[in-house]
């Protein structure tokens, strides 16, 4: 018995000896743990003190409010509201009343926000006479949202966001002024500001800090891309959970994303606009928005009274924060170019880069100075950036436009990759190293934040919907468009994945320097403002390299109504002949559908020369458009002609064919190639180089060889559903006539439109296009 007693106490010493010594084993490696992340993170900190904030972020879990066509829906992220100036101000009307006038009347705003919706590039392009454009459809109206009041933040109110509610247009059609005949022109849906909607989601604003950087939920990004990538078309990369959470901290060479805000506490958290938040101005003082309005296209009067280093929410998708980048990510040299800019927007751009990216990637900010003509744009701006060394201003000597001045930026840059931004942007946490890591896992990855809306009438920072890409639509009209649920699921993507963009917005993205050169930059025939974002996109993809929207970096853009600055040449021709050229360089065959969407007056205007960039193309060994489009953008509809196969006469119920140089009418047989037409985008009714043309002078019609710039070979079918519809108009007649089958099939000829006569009416055997 004593034995067994003994034996039990000595075993229990044991026990116990194993028991200490292994919770003093986990506590040193636990310690030792702790003491590598921060290591880790001291290494890449020691530039500045890092606060490191915790934002309870609500959730981007959107659905998607608008599923048709390419609705990008904004949400307000915060509706609380702040006041600027000290006029008797509170209620909800007053607000609506700030977005009501706004420097102008609200339907004259809408207005203009139609236009402006309908073409990115283009916009506008459409407006002139011959041809016009009608809007079909256009719903407009209020969104009430309450919020719930938080700790530390000025009392929320109901904000009316009455321009939010924008939904577009889904068709809109020309009349062309001479013949007044219907032509269908695809502006449909296209949106620059994506048009919004009020959901019931609020970000909250941050209660607390936090302490360094947590161990907890660590993601890696992979890139997930494998021998399939090719095949699958718009995947996005995909960014795995690890299984053990430890391993992926302790893994040499990585560490989570950095949350950098130097504006985490505010330093008065009761400012105009504080946290994002929409400012309403008194009434008495809408004389004076108005009157500011137009230095920028935006509520100017507002801006300028909200801090230029003021905090706005974090809104990455939840994941983001605990994704892990890579240590040694390349530098990167942040280049604004910008033209009489509003000084408060332009400061807080450069501040919001300032206090977001992490120093040691920040190499420098480039100011480019497009001949600005604003006074405080000058001195009064260099001596505000000189207590930032990392902050260079260059000053172009005349005005170059954008796309030149970008190219100066870029030629003083010395970041390994080149991140280009508006001058009216703010830079949200943790915006910059997700863009980095991808162009570090791929030197040819082109990535571009999500580009968040800050309200051009009240200021406030507002989120987008998840799952946003950027397209383009005939005649290369930018939009937004949702990626369909079933590729969503497909593909397994999360909100926080990295998706595939045919198109990129134009503004915000980064590029590796050598790359971007080796792809021979930007186009610098391109004029002004207008058609690079196309030019560069389609170069980089047809070119080797991918597009992505990184949804873990976010940036809030000012989306105006108008340019606020003055084109040297007339806006539209600047834009159209930019557009030009991409189209002529980039597009092949496809450029027909570009010129046929309205643009046939484009075919013959001065573009400039072109051999370089056509041997540029030559020389990188870029894909073909189709291939593009097969590739990229498989689900963009462009067939390369608009009707083919028989053309049937129902009066006659015969088809015309083509034989030895001569039209005639036989009975129809698909089987017989002397009986295939092509009705193309130019309007050619066309049998291989041979085009059916109504001839000058008397009735007849002639067959000529084609040639897209002349309009007289043009006729107008299925151009709109009148009841004309299915007749072949000459394009060029003043008065219409029509092409008529002779009754007894042995004429052909023009004669005066008559919308019943069968003689005069055309079936080809297949429309791929109205
Ligand atoms: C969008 C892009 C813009 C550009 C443009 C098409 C976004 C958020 N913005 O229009 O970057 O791709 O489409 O070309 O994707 N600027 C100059 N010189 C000029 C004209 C403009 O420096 O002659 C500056 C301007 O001050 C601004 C930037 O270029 O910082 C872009 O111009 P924008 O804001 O008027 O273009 P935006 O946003 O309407
Ligand atoms: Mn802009």
């Amino acid at each position: 018995m004593m034995k067994v007693r003994r034996y039990l106490r000595g075993s229990g010493r044991v026990l116990a000896f194993v028991f200490i010594a292994s919770v003093i084993w986990l506590l040193f490696d636990m310690a030792a743990l702790r003491l590598s992340i921060n290591d880790v993170n001291s290494q890449l900190l020691k530039e500045q003190v890092i606060r490191e904030r915790e934002i309870f972020k609500q959730q981007s879990r959107v659905t998607q409010l608008m599923k048709r066509g390419f609705k990008h829906p904004v949400q307000r992220v915060d509706l609380a509201v702040t006041h600027a100036g000290k006029g008797p101000l509170s209620s909800d009307n007053k607000l609506a009343q700030v977005y009501r006038q706004g420097g102008k009347k609200q339907d004259q705003m809408l207005g203009d926000k139609k236009i402006n919706s309908l073409h990115h590039q283009g916009d506008n392009l459409l407006k002139t006479d011959p041809p016009k454009y009608v809007v079909s459809e256009h719903k407009e109206g209020a969104a009430i949202q309450e919020v719930t009041p938080k700790q530390g933040v000025p009392a929320k109110k109901k904000a009316v966001n009455l321009d939010q509610n924008l939904t577009k247009s889904e068709t809109s059609r020309v009349i062309d002024g001479s013949n007044k005949v219907m032509l269908p022109v695809v502006v449909s849906n296209i949106t620059q500001v994506p048009p919004g909607v009020q959901k019931d989601k609020h970000a909250l604003l941050p209660t607390s800090k936090k302490g360094p950087i947590e161990t907890g939920d660590v993601q890696i990004a992979l890139d997930k891309t494998d021998s399939k990538r090719n095949k699958k078309v718009m995947t996005g990369a995909k960014v795995s959970q690890l299984d053990n959470n430890s391993t992926a901290v302790r893994k040499p060479g990585v560490h989570k994303v950095l949350s950098l805000d130097m504006t985490q506490a505010p330093r008065d958290a009761n400012a105009v606009g504080q946290f994002g938040q929409a400012a309403l101005v008194a009434s008495n003082e809408d004389a004076e928005v108005r009157k500011r309005w137009d230095e920028g296209h935006f509520n100017v009067y507002l801006s300028d009274q909200i801090p230029v280093d003021r905090a706005i929410p974090d809104t990455r998708p939840e994941m983001c924060a605990q994704n892990v980048v890579h240590d040694d990510l390349p530098s990167t040299s942040v280049i604004f170019c910008f033209v009489d800019e509003v000084w408060s927007t332009l400061l807080r751009s450069v501040h919001s880069v300032l206090n977001r990216s992490p120093p040691h990637l920040l190499k420098e900010i480039i100011l480019v100075d497009d001949f600005s003509t604003k006074d405080n744009l000058k001195e009064q701006l260099d001596a505000y950036m000189s207590q930032f060394p990392k902050v260079r201003i260059i000053r172009l000597k005349e005005r170059q436009g954008l796309i030149r001045a970008r190219l100066a930026g870029a030629a003083v840059a010395k970041g390994e990759v080149l991140t280009f931004l508006d001058s009216h942007v703010e830079c949200n946490v943790g915006w910059l190293e997700p863009l980095l890591e991808r162009i570090y896992l791929d030197r040819k990855k082109v990535p571009c934040p999500v580009i968040e809306v800050v309200s051009d009438k009240d200021m406030s920072y507002m989120l987008v919907d998840n799952f946003q890409r950027g397209i383009f639509k005939w005649p290369l009209v930018f939009g937004w468009s949702a990626l369909p649920d079933e590729y969503i699921k497909k593909n397994n993507m999360t909100v926080s994945d990295p998706i595939r963009c045919p198109v990129m917005a134009g503004g915000l993205f980064s590029i590796d320097k050598k790359y971007f050169y080796e792809l021979g930059s930007y186009d610098p025939g391109l004029d002004v403002w207008g058609g690079e974002n196309m030019e560069i996109s389609f170069k980089i993809w047809m070119c080797g390299g991918e597009i992505e929207i990184i949804p873990c970096s976010r940036v809030g853009h000012i989306f105006r109504g108008q340019n606020p600055y003055k084109f040297p040449k007339d806006r539209q021709k600047t834009v159209e002949r930019n557009l030009v050229r991409v189209a002529e360089v980039w597009l092949d065959e496809y450029k027909d559908l570009f010129y046929g969407h309205g643009y046939h007056h484009l075919l013959d205007i001065n573009i400039g020369n072109l051999t370089e960039q056509i041997e540029l193309r030559k020389r990188l060994k870029c894909k073909s458009f189709k291939w593009y489009l097969e590739n990229v953008y498989p689900d963009m509809d462009a067939p390369l002609v608009k009707a083919e196969g028989l053309v049937f006469n129902r009066g006659l119920r015969k088809c015309l064919s083509l034989q030895k140089g001569f039209l005639l009418f036989e009975i129809c047989d698909l089987s017989k190639q002397s009986q295939h037409f092509n009705y193309t985008w130019m309007r050619h009714v066309r049998q291989q180089d041979l085009c059916v043309a109504p001839q000058g002078k008397g009735n007849g019609f002639a067959l000529q060889l084609c040639d897209n710039t002349k309009p007289e070979l043009r006729w107008f079918h299925k151009s709109s559903n009148s009841a004309l519809a299915e007749h072949l108009i000459a394009e060029f007649v003043s008065h219409h006539m029509c092409l008529e089958a002779g009754p007894q099939g042995d004429t052909l000829r023009l004669n005066p439109c008559e919308s019943r006569n069968t003689f005069q009416k055309w079936q080809f055997t297949h429309y791929h296009a109205q």
